[in-house]
């Protein structure tokens, strides 16, 4: 799927900003074509509604919201082909333009796209109206609780007295089975974007290759006719360095992409026939685990970094490219040169940006929660086909992008209670993962702290990703008993001749709060347990790669384990650094970004 781009033969009209929204609830209903006149609050898009007004509901909320807008398209726009593309709607979406429905969507992370050039008149005002569905259950990515209401009193809640239990108070609120805040709402940029009616290119895929020092560049170029679609290279002053008619590019003494800002070389490939163009960062590069190694052109890459969120004071999970540009900054500042799109797929901004800036990303599709209690989750929960469409519209998405080194299937499934089930339900989507990409990228998904001699697919991965709590949720505050335990099992994956990775590992630290003998909470202690992981992961040579938990503190629902949030950052929410974000800068910039290991 291409990110819109305005050019000679295509335009970008950025339908953000103030957006008559409501939540529907208090016995409103949604009659489609009905445009609100009262009743209705302003709220700016791209962003969570959750944060954005003084009212409980805002947070609490479970169902379904309203957003509208009215608008004029230019008659200048007549010629084109007309798009209306939503980046993230959370968690799904219903869109009406007038009163006609005129798509849906699940899953509230990826883009989605509606032909609208038949729906709508140029210079007439029409309404777009977009029913949006907060609610996470079974049958969602991220996985939610079905079980809505009588939360407080459910028979699973050990503090509730006997005589209560069974007893329910009547309010639906969302349950979710993961520990980041359930932000909604038009949480990425909308727009309407052009391109000619007939001819025009439908999709792209690049693969690279390197071949003594030259580069080869293979490309795809889907268009909605059988036309020719020529190439032409340039390099980054904008000299033209090959064209090609073929779908094959032979680069002279190419420049690679590798890790670090000065290291991002980024080549521009402009394709086009008699009525489209579209241009498109490449950068050459080959990517390869062999042994236990990760190759990235051909030398072993150690991973520095974290697992992020999208997440911000006010605008939630809203896109906020500022946001964006000053983390790229941290991640150099710390000497890191890594992270994983924890837990579902960013805006694609950021991946440009680490395109530019040479950092490192795993990304992530938001199935998160695969864990059903004491029930199998693989009966339980109604996900798998639209597990595979995520993946799917993940890769369709993101697969040109350089930054992007590993697709991640999923974070933290049960895979020991049911390991059988497990392993036919995650090695089927491994295949199926590795069968839609064409450059071949590793697969792997990320595994919990858990019973790891009864997983048995995690081992059969591509990179074996590992998030673990010794001294956290486990031997709580013990640095020596936790490293004694993490040291047995690191022992146990030693035999199983795979790269490894941590792709989570941290401690809560409240920002401030200090201590001359470390205990948990303290700036001093997230400092020592980082190192201390560091320390057992230097004596290994089959661990790849640290990503620990979490870059910054996050939003979360609220509960008796999270005061105002996850406090597992290196920085605060507003990007502060604790103490652990000097010792890991320390630490990283000690550590080369190749042939460390
Ligand atoms: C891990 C999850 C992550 C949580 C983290 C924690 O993958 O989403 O935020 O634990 O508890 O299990 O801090």
């Amino acid at each position: 799927m291409l990110y819109p781009q305005t050019n000679s033969c295509r335009s970008v009209f950025s339908l953000d900003g103030l957006w008559k929204f409501r939540l529907i609830n208090d016995g409103f209903n949604y009659n489609p074509g009905d445009i609100l006149t009262s009743d209705f609050e302003w709220i700016a898009v791209p962003a969570s509604y959750n944060d954005q007004k003084e009212d409980k509901a805002y947070r609490r909320f479970a169902g379904e919201s309203l957003y509208q807008r009215s608008f004029t398209l230019p008659k200048i726009m007549e010629a084109q082909r007309l798009l209306l593309r939503f980046d993230a709607v959370t968690n799904s979406a219903r869109v009406y333009i007038n009163s006609e429905l005129i798509t849906t969507h699940k899953g509230g992370y990826l883009p989605f796209e509606i032909d609208i050039t038949k729906k709508v008149s140029v210079g007439v005002e029409f309404t777009i109206s977009v029913v949006v569905d907060n609610r996470v259950n079974s049958t969602t990515l991220p996985v939610g609780n079905d079980k809505l209401k009588g939360a407080f009193f459910g028979s699973d809640n050990a503090q509730v007295p006997s005589v209560q239990k069974g007893k329910e108070y009547q309010a639906d609120i969302n349950l979710p089975n993961f520990d980041f805040f359930n932000y909604a709402g038009l949480n990425r940029s909308v727009r309407i974007y052009t391109t000619p009616k007939t001819g025009y290119i439908k999709d792209i895929t690049v693969v690279t290759d390197i071949v003594g020092r030259d580069g080869v560049i293979s490309y795809y170029a889907l268009c909605d006719n059988d036309e020719t679609v020529f190439a032409t290279l340039k390099d980054k002053r904008g000299s033209v360095v090959a064209t090609s008619d073929n779908g094959s590019i032979m680069v002279k003494d190419a420049k690679l992409w590798s890790i670090g800002k000065e290291n991002a070389y980024l080549y521009t490939l402009e394709l086009s026939n008699t009525s489209d163009f579209y241009s498109l960062s490449v950068g050459i590069r080959t990517i390869e685990v062999r042994g236990k190694q990760f190759l990235l052109n051909n030398q072993p890459v150690y991973f520095k970094g974290f697992g992020k969120h999208e997440d911000s004071h006010i605008k939630g999970r809203g896109f906020d490219l500022t946001y964006d540009v000053k983390d790229a900054g941290l991640i150099h500042w710390l000497g890191a040169n890594s992270f994983r799109t924890s837990h579902y797929p960013y805006a694609e901004e950021m991946y440009d940006l680490c395109d530019r800036e040479g950092i490192l990303i795993i990304d992530e599709t938001p199935a998160v929660g695969i864990a059903a209690g004491q029930a199998n989750p693989y009966e339980v929960l109604d996900i798998r086909a639209h597990h595979e469409d995520v993946i799917k519209d993940m890769i369709a998405r993101d697969k040109n992008h350089p930054c992007v080194i590993m697709w991640s299937m999923g974070n933290e499934p049960d895979t020991e209670s049911y390991p059988r089930e497990a392993y036919e339900y995650w090695h089927s989507l491994y295949d199926y993962t590795h069968s839609l990409d064409r450059q071949n990228r590793p697969v792997t998904f990320v595994c919990s702290q858990n019973d790891y001699t009864r997983d048995i697919v995690a081992r059969t991965m591509d990179v074996v990703c590992l998030n673990r709590y010794y001294g956290w949720y486990n031997l709580s505050g013990d640095l020596d008993a936790a490293m004694y335990a993490l040291n047995l099992e690191l022992d146990f994956w030693e035999q199983q001749n795979k790269p490894v990775m941590l792709t989570e590992y941290g401690a809560d630290t409240v920002s401030g709060m200090h201590a001359t003998v470390p205990e948990m909470f303290s700036e001093e202690y997230q400092a020592q347990f980082l190192l201390a992981y560091g320390e057992a992961f230097d004596k290994r040579d089959f661990i790849i790669g640290e990503q620990m938990w979490n870059f910054a503190d996050f939003g979360t629902i609220q509960g008796p384990m999270r005061a105002g949030g996850n406090k597992k950052g290196l920085f605060t929410r507003e990007r502060k650094p604790k103490l652990a974000a000097h010792a890991m800068r320390h630490r990283w910039n000690n550590i080369p970004d190749v042939d460390y290991k």
